[in-house]
């Protein structure tokens, strides 16, 4: 059996995405900007796509989402477009981020701290949350922008970005969030949180295909462009537009928004179907308690078990799991989170990140708890740190 519990890192597209894009690869392929038919013929679809994504993040007509290529290219734009305007000029010479976002951010923000700027790491409690009022702390006076992630990708905490948001509306200050993990989770509301000036997503995330993803800009707000030479997106983005993939992700978006309720109700229940057994397995621990979590997603800890080994063994039985962000997983470090709430360093190696999606099936969690049960037991049999661990922290 084949099992894929790894939908943080990327999903499957849905039949029903392909089908709508199918058409524009051998038979609509016109470049839109040409003034033929060929190029016209892709109108259509992609204001239909554009209205979708509109629509399934509630956002005001005024406002714009550029199309980019993916979230860390969309995470990287928002951060240096900041620098380039408020703080080049001298205006501002600080931004706050927290110590949790994805790398796309913080190794941009560490960049932009090579470059001479001040940031701020917001930190996280044992809990794996941001309190929103910690945030207020850190803003001051040459505060450029605050960007916080509305769900973490390592262990699913939503993030209370509606309040931080209102505090940054209050204090005068951008608000940016990563909101790749969010959509089709959490209800997303742009135009009654006038406080959330930036929004980062990403195609793939939502059963769309990889290559496309988005920036929303709240109007009055501005970007640097990123690619000069072309008209395309208003001259803030130049390049062909990849047609097929934004006609996808609009239709993605559309059926995360449609099946949310009752989807995220299933997927629920067997994610908890799956925490609660795999927790009965002794010296067992998750991080965030699950009503602050998105239904999807598991971190879970089992003690004296390296993350790297429990995959391997994972992966021999056909199961695609994680020990973290894919985009960190060869560096075998310690999980971030786990970290960052300060877990014991060999607590930290033994994270496992399960991230189930609409496509994830009864009789695949319960194989995923027999091989789960196996290697367990398997790998502490053969792990000498756990064989002389005292019996009290076993
Ligand atoms: N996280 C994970 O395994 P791209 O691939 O560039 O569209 O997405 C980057 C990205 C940005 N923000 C968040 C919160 C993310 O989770 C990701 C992708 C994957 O957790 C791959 S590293």
């Amino acid at each position: 059996m084949r099992v894929y519990l790894d939908n943080n890192a990327t999903t499957k597209v849905d039949e029903q995405v392909k089908v709508v894009m199918d058409p524009f690869f051998c038979e609509k392929y016109g470049n839109p900007n040409s003034l033929h038919d060929y190029a016209r013929e892709t109108h259509p679809a992609l204001k239909t796509a554009l209205e979708q994504l509109y629509l399934g993040l509630n956002v005001d007509k005024q406002d714009s989402i550029v199309i980019t290529s993916c979230a860390t290219e969309s995470n990287n734009w928002i951060l240096k477009s900041v620098y380039f305007q408020d703080i080049m000029s001298g205006r501002k010479d600080h931004i706050i981020v927290s110590e949790v976002e994805h790398p796309s951010i913080i190794a941009t923000a560490k960049f932009l701290e090579s470059l001479g700027i001040k940031v701020s790491y917001i930190p996280i409690n044992s809990e794996g949350m941001i309190e929103a009022s910690t945030v207020a702390d850190y803003i001051t006076p040459k505060t450029a922008l605050v960007s916080i992630m509305w769900v973490n990708n390592e262990t699913g905490a939503i993030f209370p970005v509606e309040e931080i948001a209102q505090i940054c509306l209050e204090k005068g200050v951008p608000f940016h969030t990563d909101a790749v993990q969010a959509i089709g989770k959490v209800k997303i509301d742009l135009k009654n949180n006038p406080g959330i000036k930036y929004l980062t997503f990403s195609g793939h995330k939502f059963h769309a295909p990889k290559g496309v993803g988005g920036l929303y800009v709240r109007k009055g707000y501005e970007l640097t462009p990123l690619f000069h030479g072309g008209s395309q997106m208003g001259g803030y983005r130049s390049g062909t537009l990849n047609v097929p993939g934004i006609v996808g992700m609009g239709k993605a978006m559309e059926l995360a928004i449609d099946t949310m309720d009752f989807e995220l109700g299933d997927i629920k229940e067997l994610r908890d179907y799956l925490e609660d057994e795999l927790l009965k397995i002794e010296d067992t621990f998750v991080v965030t308690p699950r009503e602050k979590r998105v239904p999807t997603t598991i971190l879970i800890s089992f003690r004296g078990v390296e993350g790297e080994a429990m995959l391997w063994d994972l992966n021999q039985a056909g199961i695609g799991a994680s020990t973290g962000s894919a985009c960190a997983s060869e560096d075998l470090e310690s999980n971030p989170v786990m970290e960052a709430i300060g877990a014991e360093a060999d607590l930290a190696h033994t994270a496992i990140r399960f991230s189930l999606s609409r496509f994830t099936t009864k009789e695949e969690i319960d194989y995923t708890i027999e091989v789960v049960k196996k290697a367990v037991k398997r790998l502490r049999g053969i792990s000498s740190s756990y064989a002389y661990m005292p019996e009290g922290e076993k």
